[in-house]
């Protein structure tokens, strides 16, 4: 079968970068230099999933599954900031589900405009102006606009019904929903006719309530055989399932007690979203439709079996979508079962229609991780802050490099890499594992002397396993040098006006 269901889909989506902030100068006649003006970089776009009630399927994003929202302008001389990259809004239907490829649901996209940013837009780097203080009055950098996050997710649809029609192929489920509601699905005379399902909405007297023609189900469903597993996706959400069954088949091993049993297989083989918190469907209030009974023969075998079907406590409907038999006391009937799950479900007060937030991270600390790599030890900085500061920096710039360091350094990096034992030229790796950048650690460790104990033991030293007396005295003397020559280093920076001790860091907030 040539045909491709599209409920379920792998999206690759990214969000803008920030643009970068700019270091300039501004300058007029007669007053060469004016001080720092280089405007902020705008920050990237977000790519944010939006239920839309215009949308039905999420064949869009089959045909065109990378997505990325605009990146955000540079910063300008003269103050300018540069402007925000927009969101990208993408539509998903109503009851889309948003897993990661591992299968961990983030979200449930339950009830119009509802909105979640799959993807965040990279942070705009500040200019010069704006990382000016009294103290460094003229910085020459500015920071980097950061990369726009990407993703792969999987969305999946699970139509929201209240009443999933369910049968074989051509059992007639796209017919019913088209004369129990105005909804006017595909109908054909081969199978497969449904590839979304559709929803109709029903009014019997003062109740409304949604049917889905689930498409057609085929022995081995629940095993993905078919589209069998698409399908029951569907059927997922739906407090009521209604078998719809062909009384007029002339197919060879087929009839009306044998269509019911395959299916319920089937529906008890299915394995529900946990995550979701639906209730097998095997408990599942149940009514079942003859259908066809237009053709006479199928009439009699509907009468015929009516009883059996009975004695096993269905509710039974000998209907046809055809001739309008049977319709009206169908429809109240739905009704009433409608109205019963939904005051169940009320009653149980669990509100289903939220969207789980992806955890969230903690951004404040930071961790230092020593690893034997193949290239020897390296001591690995992990953590929110010090992975986006590093991609802020333009390395290409040393008054940028120093900022950074000054920033780590304020956080207190260096003094846990002191603690995990590194030393002056020690690999230090800062950010994830597939994207971090290498450094050869320069200790500047302007907070060393208190460390330093009554007896001249070093606390950092203690909660390490025993080095020798040798190992010590050589480490210390490592780091007493390392000390003096940061502190000649900073000295000499701070005569020549570079730095501040001011925290510029009120954009983390
Ligand atoms: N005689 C008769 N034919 C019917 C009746 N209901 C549906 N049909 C016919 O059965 C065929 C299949 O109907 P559909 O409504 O497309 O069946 P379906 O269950 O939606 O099929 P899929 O979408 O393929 O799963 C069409 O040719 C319909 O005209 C009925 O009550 N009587
Ligand atoms: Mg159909």
């Amino acid at each position: 079968m040539a045909t491709q269901f599209v409920d379920r889909v792998v999206l690759q989506v990214a969000a803008g970068n920030g643009g970068h902030g700019v270091a300039s100068v501004h300058r007029e006649k007669f007053k060469p230099l004016g001080g720092p003006d280089g405007g902020n970089g705008g920050h990237g776009g977000d790519v944010v999933l939006e239920v839309d009630p215009q949308s039905t399927t999420l064949l869009d994003y089959h045909r065109n599954p990378y997505r990325k929202a605009t990146n955000g302008r540079p910063g300008a001389g003269d103050e300018k900031n540069g402007a925000d990259g927009d969101d990208l809004v993408l539509p998903v239907p109503q009851g889309t589900v948003v897993k990661t490829r591992g299968g961990e649901v983030l979200a449930d996209l339950v009830g119009f405009g509802t909105r979640f940013v799959v993807a965040r837009g990279g942070r705009g780097g500040l200019g010069n102006k704006a990382l000016a203080s009294p103290r460094r009055k003229a910085p020459g950098f500015a920071l980097l606009g950061e990369p726009g996050e990407t993703r792969d997710i999987v969305l999946e649809l699970k139509t929201l019904a209240d009443v999933a029609l369910i049968g074989f192929p051509s059992a007639g489920k796209s017919s019913l929903v088209s004369v129990l509601s105005s909804a006017r699905p595909k109908i054909a005379d081969y199978p497969f006719t449904t590839l979304v399902p559709n929803l109709g909405v029903v009014t019997a007297g003062e109740e409304r309530f949604t049917v889905a023609d689930v498409p057609g189900l085929i022995p081995g469903a629940s095993q993905g055989k078919g589209l069998g597993l698409e399908f029951l996706r569907h059927v997922e959400r739906c407090e009521v399932l209604v078998h719809v069954i062909d009384c007029a088949t002339l197919e060879p091993g087929r009839d009306p007690m044998t269509d019911l049993e395959v299916i319920e297989e089937e529906l008890a083989a299915y394995v529900p979203d946990a995550s979701l918190g639906g209730v097998p469907l095997s408990e599942r209030t149940r009514v079942v439709v003859l259908n066809k009974a237009d053709v006479p023969d199928a009439r009699e075998l509907a009468e015929m079996v009516r009883p059996d079907l009975e004695a096993r406590g269905l509710e039974v409907h000998i209907v046809s979508a055809v001739a309008h038999l049977g319709l009206k006391e169908l429809s109240f009937s739905l009704a009433r079962h409608v109205a019963q799950a939904r005051a169940e479900i009320e009653a149980e007060v669990v509100p289903q229609r939220t969207v789980l937030r992806p955890k969230a991270v903690d951004d404040s600390g930071f961790e230092v991780r020593r690893e034997n790599t193949s290239d020897g030890e390296v001591f690995r900085v992990v953590g929110e802050r010090p992975t986006r500061w590093v991609r802020q920096t333009d390395f290409g710039n040393d008054e940028a490099v120093g900022y950074l360091a000054d920033r780590l350094n304020r956080l207190g990096v260096e003094e846990e890499l002191f603690k995990a034992g590194a030393v002056a030229g020690s690999t230090v790796l800062i950010g994830p594992a597939d994207d971090a950048v290498v450094f050869d650690w320069e200790p500047t460790l302007s907070t060393g002397p208190e460390l330093l104990g009554r007896r001249g033991t070093d606390l950092r030293l203690e909660d390490h396993h025993r080095p020798t007396r040798a190992e010590k005295r050589e480490e210390f003397h490592a780091r007493k040098d390392a000390q003096r020559e940061a502190r000649e280093e900073l000295d000499t920076e701070r005569r020549s006006g570079i730095w501040t001790d001011r925290d510029l860091d009120e954009d983390d907030e």
